[in-house]
């Protein structure tokens, strides 16, 4: 990667996080509150399935470590049903963690996954402040099909 973590961390809190330009990054990342995590969430745990955007399938999580997520270093089990609940083959699976509310990611902001069986390992990625996260997923399927899907959740302070 051009930046390594501990250059672009700072940039993304100074830029994103918080309403407040003065305040410090360390108080960003205290700034917790129900507040926080305005908008919708998944009940992520092992099972969780989310429609994909376009082409009828539907993205399960198998698990996560932690369980919960929490701050810090996650990583996540995936997998892609097809709209017969049939597990699908993937040429490929990568992950953007994203904070919306902040319009920031991680860094580095994406994740490729790797292949355990059909489901896909991804991370450990830094989810590094409490609010609410979106873990945005784009795929290929077998047949060259890309599609995405997207499992919003809430990271605790
Ligand atoms: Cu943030």
């Amino acid at each position: 990667v051009p930046l390594s973590r501990s250059a672009l961390l700072p940039l993304l809190l100074a830029l994103g996080c918080g309403t407040k330009p003065t305040d410090s990054a360390l108080r960003a990342g205290d700034s917790a509150g129900a507040s926080s995590c305005d908008g919708p969430v998944d009940d992520v745990q092992s099972g969780l399935q989310v429609d994909c955007a376009t082409s009828g399938c539907t993205l399960e999580v198998v698990s996560t470590s932690p369980a919960p997520p929490d701050r810090g270093n996650n990583t996540w089990q995936l997998q892609v049903r097809a709209a017969d609940g049939t597990p699908a083959a993937l040429q490929d699976l990568t992950v953007a963690p994203f904070m919306p509310a902040h319009d920031h990611g991680t860094a580095p902001a994406e994740f490729e996954g790797t292949a355990e069986g059909t489901a896909w390992s991804v991370g450990p990625f830094d989810l590094f402040m409490p609010g609410r996260w979106e873990l945005r997923t784009a795929f290929t399927r077998a047949d060259g099909t890309e599609d995405t899907a997207v499992v919003a959740f809430c990271v605790e302070g």
